[in-house]
């Protein structure tokens, strides 16, 4: 993509971000309904709707020639990686939102025919915003984020992890999780995948593993743990796919190696 064209998306994307996180915290102030999805706490809200719709329609408005993949079903069926498409979380950590009422974010990658090319994480209760442009680095507001640090290992790191990594988990060896959890300095579950690889990307977490993530999670956080020179990988070494769900890992280079001695898939 052209600089000068990112460059004007990016103003886009995060006025709206702002806005929509301002309409957020409104929105919080007063009762709003809560349903459930695939099971008891798969958890969404009238906010995470009303929260893409606005995104849909702002896209479809200024760039008609944009996708749009969403969570909450506002947005385009997309069946292939061409051309713009924005790949949006309204809320990312539905749950925290809902029981915490912070720990969440709004999460938006815009990809061009498969390419990150921009990626915002808004934690919206800190109003803390982690950008990225392909090529230009990752900030922390205003802050520019430096490269990972190429001393750590996994006795020294922090690993990002749920619990059902760990435990009743078919499709990883969870023995090799459990020593992992021991080998490691220590674990943390943020609740929120976008805020996750956001940790990782500012370097105060080494490494985040999940088995299952979506479009929508892994978007943004994609594009700036590139930028700050980390890698992700599904599970299986293989890239990341666009357009299905995806085990990850994303991690700092230095521990992917003794990292995937750990990750054993039944
Ligand atoms: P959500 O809040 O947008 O649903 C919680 O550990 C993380 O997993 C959150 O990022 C959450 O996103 C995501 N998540 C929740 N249910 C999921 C599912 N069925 N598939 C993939 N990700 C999910
Ligand atoms: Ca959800
Ligand atoms: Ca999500
Ligand atoms: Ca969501």
């Amino acid at each position: 993509m052209e600089k000068a064209i990112r460059q004007k998306i990016f103003e886009n994307a995060k006025e709206w971000v702002y806005e929509a996180g301002e309409k957020i915290r409104e929105h919080m102030q007063r009762q709003f309904q809560i349903d459930t999805k695939s099971n008891p706490n798969d958890l969404v809200t009238e906010v995470d709707k009303a929260t893409e719709q606005f995104f849909a329609e702002k896209i479809k408005n200024t760039h008609p020639d944009h996708k749009l993949i969403g969570e909450e079903g506002y947005g385009d069926k997309v069946e292939n990686v061409d051309g713009v498409i924005w790949i949006i979380d309204p809320i990312d950590g539905t749950m925290n939102f809902v029981h915490q009422k912070r720990n969440f974010a709004i999460s938006i990658g815009i990809y061009q025919d498969g390419i990150g090319e921009i990626g915002l994480i808004y934690n919206v209760m800190e109003d803390v915003l982690y950008t990225a442009l392909k090529g230009e680095g990752a900030y922390r507001n205003q802050d520019k984020l430096p490269l990972l640090s190429d001393n750590v290992q996994i006795e020294t790191s922090i690993v990002g992890m749920n619990s059902i990594l760990a435990c009743e988990n078919k499709r990883v060896n969870e023995k090799k999780i459990q020593q992992l959890i021991k080998d490691c300095r220590g674990t943390r579950s943020y609740g929120s995948a976008a805020l996750e690889f956001a940790f990782v990307a500012e370097g105060i977490m080494d490494c985040y593993v999940t088995m299952n993530l979506a479009p929508w999670d892994f978007a943004a956080g994609y594009i700036l743990i590139e930028e700050v020179g980390g890698k992700t990988v599904q599970a299986t070494g293989d890239p990341v796919n666009l357009l299905t769900n995806n085990t990850i890992i994303t991690c700092n280079k230095q521990i992917y190696q003794d990292l995937t001695n750990y990750i054993e898939f039944k």
